[in-house]
């Protein structure tokens, strides 16, 4: 018996998927594109696949109808074959047109999915509560909504097909009008979340809550659980925390709560953003930010302009914030001059890891607690 279910235990565990990343590299800047590339490869293994290859192009524009040229998508669809791999994984966003017009040229089953999808993928792997899940299923699909075109990416997993057809609609009809019931029903459930949120702040009301902000695997749910003891989820890969943790902060003579959530990351798809409204209002409605910036990280600047630049789209961008340079057990300075570059921001050299700077981290939080927003302004 315990060997059978062993045995079927195995057989159950899915083998990650081959793929092969491709990037076409329009601009001048290879070190940044470098960069691009290496996030998407570890993005593809944190949607759980094995990365076989990788494939650049470079070349002055892409190509408006299969993203890569001819010449590129034969050399993709041998590659395909030799390595085995299941799909490819595209840097650049793909309309749906080309999505479907390159995986016809690659042929067999092979899929092809862009950065986007690989996000929207992570996060659903991701999801813990039943606030996530909606969170996500949402975004997926809205961004199937606006990605139908009839191929055969037609909404198999929903159903549809035969029976399931209104009088004189097509299949492409049938699938669009099932994504909008959806689409409803789970902007309902989520706008009672978002009420139930709101509730659930107001019982808090008076006390001070600091959101943990930041790219992702800058080390949020680590400085965490430094400053409060908490055991909240760790790990080397991006889009580790997806829900809200809420965890109480003393610092000195204040008591705060503090909140670690979603991180951030460069062009995260705008159906993620709209979908996660309601995790998002712990940033929005937090007393004052904690911005943690992973020093150790050649492109922090890079990753600290893209959550400056999402916390100004959510109407955030001018909340007192203290910036936490994390990880300085590997690098010993923070890099550039160190200071925060908002001049009413402080910034602080931590470690999450060895505890180092956290005294005076909980100095500068206190302080930015009873700094007003009319101040920041000034
Ligand atoms: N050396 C070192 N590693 C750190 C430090 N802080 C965090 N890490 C590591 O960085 C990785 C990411 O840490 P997390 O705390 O999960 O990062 P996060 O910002 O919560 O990431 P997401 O939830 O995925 O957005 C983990 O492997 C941590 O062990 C630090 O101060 N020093
Ligand atoms: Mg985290």
């Amino acid at each position: 018996m315990a060997s059978n279910a062993r045995a079927r235990l195995h057989a159950t565990k899915a083998e990650p998927e081959r793929v092969i990343v491709v990037g076409v590299d329009t601009g001048d800047d290879r070190t940044l594109f470098d960069v691009e590339l290496d996030e998407l490869v570890a993005l593809a293994r944190a949607a759980d696949t094995h990365v076989v290859a990788r494939v650049v192009q470079r070349r002055s524009k892409i190509d408006p109808s299969t993203l890569v040229g001819a010449g590129k998508a034969d050399e993709l669809a041998a590659l395909v074959r030799e390595r085995h791999a299941a799909g490819i994984v595209v840097l650049n966003t793909l309309r749906p047109r080309q999505r479907a017009a390159l995986e016809k040229l690659i042929g067999g089953d092979a899929f092809v999915i862009d950065r986007n999808v690989v996000i929207l993928d992570i996060f659903a792997r991701h999801a813990r509560t039943a606030e996530g899940k909606l969170q996500v299923e949402l975004a997926q699909l809205r961004h199937r909504a606006a990605n139908l075109i009839g191929t055969r990416d037609s909404l198999s997993r929903l159903g549809g097909g035969i029976g399931t057809r209104g009088p004189g609609e097509t299949k492409l009809e049938v699938d669009r009008r099932r994504i909008r019931l959806r689409i409803s029903h789970l902007e309902a459930q989520l706008d009672d979340v978002r009420k139930r949120r709101r509730e659930q702040r107001r019982t808090r009301e008076g006390t001070p809550v600091v959101a943990l902000v930041g790219y992702t695997n800058a080390g949020k749910s680590s400085l965490l659980n430094a400053l409060t003891g908490a055991q909240a989820f760790v790990a080397d890969q991006p889009f580790a925390t997806l829900d809200p943790t809420l965890r109480k902060l003393h610092l000195g003579g204040t008591e705060a709560i503090a909140a670690d959530t979603v991180g951030f990351i460069t062009d995260l798809p705008k159906e993620l953003v709209a979908a996660f409204a309601a995790t998002l209002e712990e940033v929005t409605d937090a007393t004052a930010l904690l911005h943690v910036i992973d020093v150790s990280n050649p492109y922090w600047r890079r990753q600290r302009d893209a959550v400056e630049t999402l916390l100004a789209q959510l109407g955030a961008g001018d909340k007192p914030a203290v910036i936490a340079w994390n990880k300085t057990d590997l690098t010993p300075q923070p890099m550039g001059n160190g200071r925060a570059e908002r001049p009413h921001d402080e910034g602080v050299a931590v470690s999450a890891k060895t505890g180092d700077g956290l005294t005076q981290l909980r100095a500068a939080l206190e302080r930015s607690l009873h700094r007003k927003e009319s101040e920041v302004h000034a």
